[in-house]
């Protein structure tokens, strides 16, 4: 495969070769889409894969979403000059009160890598922050992070409010929900759409959402 030593790169957690590589099989005709999903995002697959196996790590995770993150400043502008339209859009935050935003930037990150376009606001957001957002970008999904068992109540709150307003405005969305103290049950308990461990499986779903 052409973009082998990009799939590599991801793998060796190069983030000083990436842009060199990418820009390079760019300039030999690959097309941009095939760098992207059989360079950056299948070496993510794999990096998720891993992680699941317990055999690769969060620090390991990061580095390699890092990297892809370097390879995908030098697609960006490319791909949204040759149009390539989203495959949706995601808006992602984590909820009051709590500040904690490594892992949601992870989630970000590789749902953007999947192709999808995303609208982060950060951390300590009210649950009507999430609807407003959602409305303007005429979202697909809304994630929610939550790192502290403190916060689960505010995630409560904020798919309630998500919820009703999916009910009475103009507001389709999907919920997703991930961070450590979250659980299936707890997820279905507050009427959320989807629990995700990680963000491999939150491409997953979020694919399953926009299909
Ligand atoms: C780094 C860190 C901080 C940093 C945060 C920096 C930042 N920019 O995020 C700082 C120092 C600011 C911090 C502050 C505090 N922290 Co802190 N922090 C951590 C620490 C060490 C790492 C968290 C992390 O980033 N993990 C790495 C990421 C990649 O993992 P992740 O978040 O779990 O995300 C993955 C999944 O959960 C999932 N996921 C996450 N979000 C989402 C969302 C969706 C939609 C989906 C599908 C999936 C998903 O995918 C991610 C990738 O796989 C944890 C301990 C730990 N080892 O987890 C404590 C920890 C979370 N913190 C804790 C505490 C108590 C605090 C403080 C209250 C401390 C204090 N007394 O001030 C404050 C709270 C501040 C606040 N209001 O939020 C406790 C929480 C205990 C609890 N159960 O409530 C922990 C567990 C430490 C401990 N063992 O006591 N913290």
């Amino acid at each position: 495969m052409p973009v082998d030593k990009i799939y590599e790169a991801v793998l060796d957690y190069d983030d000083d070769e990436i842009a060199g590589l990418v820009t390079a099989e760019l300039a030999a005709g690959t097309a941009p889409q095939a760098i992207l999903d059989d360079g950056l995002v299948a070496a993510l697959d794999t990096v998720g894969a891993q992680f699941s196996e317990g055999t690769l790590f969060v620090p390991e995770m990061l580095m390699a979403a890092d990297t892809v993150k370097a390879g995908l400043d030098i697609l960006r502008p490319i791909l949204a000059e040759t149009g390539m339209k989203p495959i949706g859009t995601v808006v992602i935050g984590t909820v009051k009160g709590d500040l904690h935003d490594i892992g949601k930037n992870l989630v970000s990150m590789v749902l953007e890598g999947a192709g999808f376009r995303i609208v982060d606001l950060g951390t300590d957001v009210e649950p009507q922050k999430f609807v407003d957002a959602a409305l303007e970008n005429n979202a697909d999904i809304v994630a929610l992070s939550a790192l502290l068992t403190t916060s689960m109540a505010a995630m409560e709150r904020a798919v309630g409010v998500v919820s009703a307003a999916n009910e009475t405005s103009n507001l389709n969305v999907r919920i997703l929900v991930g961070g450590p103290p979250v659980t299936d049950d707890f997820a279905a308990k507050i009427g959320a759409d989807g629990y995700g461990v990680d963000a491999p499986t939150a491409v997953g779903l979020a694919r399953g959402f926009v299909q």
